[in-house]
């Protein structure tokens, strides 16, 4: 292989790499982090993990809690296994919600205190901005993947790898 060959193949390999999480010691890739602040929206609002793999929520909302609800879009019925809160957090400290998925799908979440579910048109339901709220890029709602999609895993944010995004605390 001639050097420039070779130079080549290390660069298609750290571009492979680029977007994967680092992989823990029992081969499961490491946590894929979840943000949000008083902008009322979540900084990662699309994620893929792979089963078994922790997501983490994480609050750098310095003025109030937000819930991360499970639901199922057919019917608007909460759905396990996410489930959580977060309170406020400060800026030198934040709060946090972890959990683990097994089965591979799509789930759907939102904060129950900053959007509601409507009903569509044919009975789906969909996250919707709650009247009254501020701060809205949208409802504040998300979607977790969990596949083994390596093209799917690889599209995750960068913001997703870290668990303080700097600068993103408010509230
Ligand atoms: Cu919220």
């Amino acid at each position: 292989m001639s050097s420039s060959t070779f130079a080549a193949s290390v660069l298609i390999v750290s571009v492979l790499f680029a977007g994967s999480s680092v992989t823990a010691a029992n081969g499961v890739p490491g946590p894929v982090y979840i943000h949000m602040n008083g902008g009322n929206h979540f900084l990662e609002p699309v994620v893929a993990v792979v089963p078994g793999e922790q997501i983490v929520f994480v609050s750098q909302d310095t003025g109030g809690a937000h819930t991360i609800v499970g639901f199922d879009p057919t019917t608007g019925q909460p759905i396990g296994p996410i489930n959580g809160l977060v309170q406020a957090s400060k800026s030198d400290a934040v709060t946090t919600y972890a959990v683990r998925i097994s089965r591979a799908g799509v789930y759907n979440y939102y904060c129950s205190i900053h959007a509601s579910l409507a009903k569509m048109l044919g009975g789906a339901v969909q996250p919707a901005v709650r009247p009254g709220v501020d701060g809205f890029k949208g409802a504040m709602a998300g979607v977790v993947i969990v596949t083994t999609d390596s093209a799917l895993l690889q599209g995750n944010p960068a913001t997703s790898r870290e668990k303080v995004v700097p600068g993103y605390f408010g509230g």
